[in-house]
């Protein structure tokens, strides 16, 4: 086949979270996509398993998100965002914030999830300081989680490989343990029994830290970068609890659960467990424009707003925060979202996705298997020697039969578009299937 959109040269771009030499080799590229579906270069239609990155909820090319991008670009391209404003920017958090779990009733902007995960832990800081406990200045992250790539997220952040290059990160951070067992949970569907104790050990942290030095803790309601950990039952509430008996704040990160990932429009709807902040990204626009957020609880909000009027109350911004582009893309996403039904979708489908997901039980290397909404995890035994390759080769086998999947270690996470069908949800783990069967 031809490859007209390919370009002659690949190595002026270095490539995020890539495998360069090995991509520039052998590339892989998409030049379209619709509803469910990429095209690639040569022609193919792949079958999109993955959302992208776990980001366009509502699927590809939708006529309203890529409508709305083009008028507000014709209409007005870009406002300054420090002191001065736009409509579009005021129609999009109200819009937030009426479906947001109560008592959240103010949203930050920002352009990314890493951003996000950064703004909401200056925020806690900042907090704590206008309230006159500044010595809380501690954050507690968790092992294995994923708060991006900056340098707050990944100081609180718990994934070896991210960190190991580094160097010292920010001080004071401390970090409890994950909560994946295998041992007393795999093969679990949706929430697993065992766990709840492993909440436990931020007491322990806070013993001996002294909690009076703890600002916030962050974790993602569900892990997803990592592999998809699912928290065991109980597990939340306890954080929530401990949190709530010594003054700290507890942040959740739905950069990947918010926006129906789980089958409700946020994990603190799905779980029934309220943080102080929460942050998203991600579905935010179905991830047609970048943007992130963080919705505050109003406490956090109202602490800030002291002192003299003129006065800037919180020193902390971008230059692209509430861009009018993104917020006309956002405004879109979420009609889209609600005409569709997608918010509460993965409910419907999450017992048919379940099902389809672990009767690849069985198959070769396949030693655990996780789902939650339209959520689903594969973990495969390692090659002896030779962590990730494995799940890499999967990826690279079904991407030439045509699905898109993603790999971290030798996990196969999968987080397909809201919009999929039963016959599509077939069709992905019939490929799967063969692909295990064919992994070496
Ligand atoms: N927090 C969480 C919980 C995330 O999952 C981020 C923050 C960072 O967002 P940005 O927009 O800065 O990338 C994320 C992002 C994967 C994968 O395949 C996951 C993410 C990004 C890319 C790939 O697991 N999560
Ligand atoms: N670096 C420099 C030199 C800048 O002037 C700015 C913003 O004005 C930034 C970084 C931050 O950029 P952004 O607001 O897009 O995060």
């Amino acid at each position: 086949m031809t490859i007209a959109h390919r370009p002659n040269d690949l190595a002026s771009f270095w490539m995020p979270f890539t495998a360069n030499r090995q991509f520039k080799k052998t590339p892989r590229m998409f030049v379209a996509a619709d509803r469910m579906r990429y095209k690639t270069d040569d022609g193919r239609s792949v079958l999109d398993g993955t959302a992208g990155l776990w980001c366009c909820n509502a699927g590809h090319n939708r006529p309203k998100i890529v409508e709305a991008i083009r008028q507000q670009a014709g209409e007005l391209d870009y406002a300054p965002a420090f002191q001065m404003g736009h409509p579009k920017a005021f129609e999009f958090a109200n819009r937030l914030v009426a479906m947001a779990p109560e008592g959240f009733d103010h949203v930050f902007f920002t352009n990314s999830g890493s951003e996000s995960a950064d703004t909401a832990l200056k925020m806690a800081l900042a907090y704590h300081r206008m309230r006159g406990e500044a010595q809380r200045v501690r954050l507690i992250g968790r092992e294995r989680a994923y708060h991006g790539v900056n340098f707050g997220g990944m100081s609180v952040g718990g994934i070896g490989g991210n960190r190991k290059m580094f160097g010292q990160m920010l001080p004071h951070v401390d970090h409890i343990r994950h909560t994946h067992d295998p041992a007393r949970n795999a093969f679990t569907r949706g929430m697993p029994e065992h766990g709840a104790e492993f909440a436990d050990e931020l007491e322990r942290i806070c013993t001996l830290h002294d909690p009076s030095t703890i600002a916030a803790v962050i974790v993602e309601p569900m892990a997803g970068s990592t592999g998809v950990l699912i928290p065991p039952k109980g597990y939340l509430e306890r954080l929530r609890a401990i949190c709530d008996k010594h003054g700290i704040l507890l942040i959740f990160d739905e950069v990947i659960t918010g926006f129906g990932r789980l089958g409700a429009p946020f994990a603190v709807d799905f779980f029934g467990v309220k943080p102080d902040m929460f942050t998203i990204a991600k579905g935010m626009t179905n991830g047609v424009i970048p943007m992130g957020g963080v919705f505050v609880q109003g406490k956090i909000h109202d602490a800030f707003m002291t002192g003299p009027e003129h006065m800037i109350e919180f020193a902390h911004g971008y230059t692209y925060s509430g861009n009018p582009i993104a917020c006309a893309a956002g405004i879109a996403t979420l009609d889209t979202y609600a005409e569709d039904g997608l918010l509460t979708r993965g409910a419907e489908l999450g017992a048919y996705w379940a099902d389809a997901l672990h009767s690849l039980k069985g198959l070769p290397h396949v030693v655990d298997i996780r789902n939650l909404g339209l959520i689903g995890a594969v973990e495969l035994e390692p090659i002896a020697g030779e962590p990730t390759k494995r799940a890499f080769s999967c990826f690279l086998d079904a991407f030439e039969h045509d699905l898109l999947i993603r790999t971290t270690g030798d996990i196969i996470a999968l987080s397909p578009p809201l919009i999929i069908e039963k016959s599509d949800i077939d069709e992905l783990f019939g490929k799967l299937a063969d692909v295990l069967k064919r992994a070496a």
